[in-house]
């Protein structure tokens, strides 16, 4: 793990001449990071799948591990609260984005450096997390996404459905030409930020459905923040993909309507209040909501 938390990779061409020794044969452990890193996990229903994606964290790879329940119908809270981990609970089902909105909220509040979200549908291999914060810690990225599209037999073989594939292949490609990215996907449930990426973010104007993951998307590059990607491959399984084709589209043409939302502010025909920076918004937000803990 990395002792400081870089916002640049160093840059020292010309170094003293060490023995080789140093690489090969370390003596003394690293110590122990001096960042905090929190894990969120925004549940809908994850009763099933929840032990199965917490088993696979790696130990000691965050600091704290939030759930965030939106009203589940299911057992999630009581099993959550059995496992120890943090739990805030929704009065009612308020939506994917306004869970995350919670997640994000209780990270600024709880001085995270890093903030891990992952999907407790065990869709995501859990096991990548360190490796996905050490392009944070690194100081070559500031939002690390997990890609589960690495080639097309894979990920059909893997089960994801071919309408699915097909949709986000066509979204990915527009938002990267759009947006000037080359990420794998633009729709992953396994996202690392950088705590500046969040605090500049006005998320909480972000909408409270699925279109939430491409408003922080297209807000980071909008900001000047630097995305990248690890390949995390795809596991679907009737409990790993609850959304249908309904709202698949809906999604679709909310995430078009983002991109041209971003360019129509870009080039100052008409504002949009999703990429003016937050500060002060999070701030008061922050103070108003606390979530119903
Ligand atoms: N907070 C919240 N999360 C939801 C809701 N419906 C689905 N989800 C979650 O949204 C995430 C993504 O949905 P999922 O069906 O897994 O999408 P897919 O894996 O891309 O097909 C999952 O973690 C679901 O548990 C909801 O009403 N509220
Ligand atoms: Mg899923």
């Amino acid at each position: 793990m990395a002792r400081v938390l870089l916002t640049e990779p160093p840059l020292q061409p010309f170094h003293e001449p060490f023995s080789v020794e140093r690489i090969l044969q370390p003596r003394r452990m690293e110590p122990r990071r001096h960042h905090k890193i929190i894990a969120v996990l925004p549940a809908y229903n994850a009763e099933r799948t929840l032990a199965a994606t917490l088993a696979d964290f790696p130990p000691g790879c965050v600091d704290d591990i939030l759930l965030v329940d939106d009203g589940s119908q299911d057992n999630t809270v009581a099993l959550a609260r059995q496992m120890g981990l943090r739990v805030i609970v929704h009065d009612r089902n308020r939506g994917y984005g306004a869970n995350q909105k919670t997640c994000y909220r209780y990270c600024l509040q709880h001085n995270a450096d890093i903030i891990v979200m992952i999907h407790p549908d065990y869709q995501y291999d859990a096991r990548v997390i360190p490796h996905a914060v050490a392009f944070i810690e690194l100081g070559i990225c500031d939002v690390v996404l997990g890609n589960r599209v690495r080639g097309r037999r894979e990920t059909l073989r893997s089960g994801m459905p071919w309408w699915k594939y097909l949709s986000n292949r066509a979204l990915t490609i527009f938002e990267n030409f759009c947006l000037g990215q080359n990420l794998g996907e633009f729709h992953s449930g396994f996202r690392v930020y950088r705590r500046q990426v969040l605090e500049m973010i006005p998320f909480e104007r972000n909408s409270d459905d699925f279109v939430f993951d491409t408003q922080l998307l297209v807000q980071a590059v909008h900001f000047g923040f630097r995305l990248g990607d690890v390949p995390v491959p795809v596991r679907y399984f009737p409990e790993a993909s609850q959304i249908n084709f309904r709202r698949s589209v809906r999604y679709g043409l909310q995430t078009v309507a983002t991109v041209a939302q971003y360019w129509l502010h870009r080039l100052r025909i008409w504002r949009s209040p999703l990429f003016e920076p937050a500060r002060r918004a999070i701030g008061n937000d922050c103070r108003t909501h606390n979530g119903a803990e």
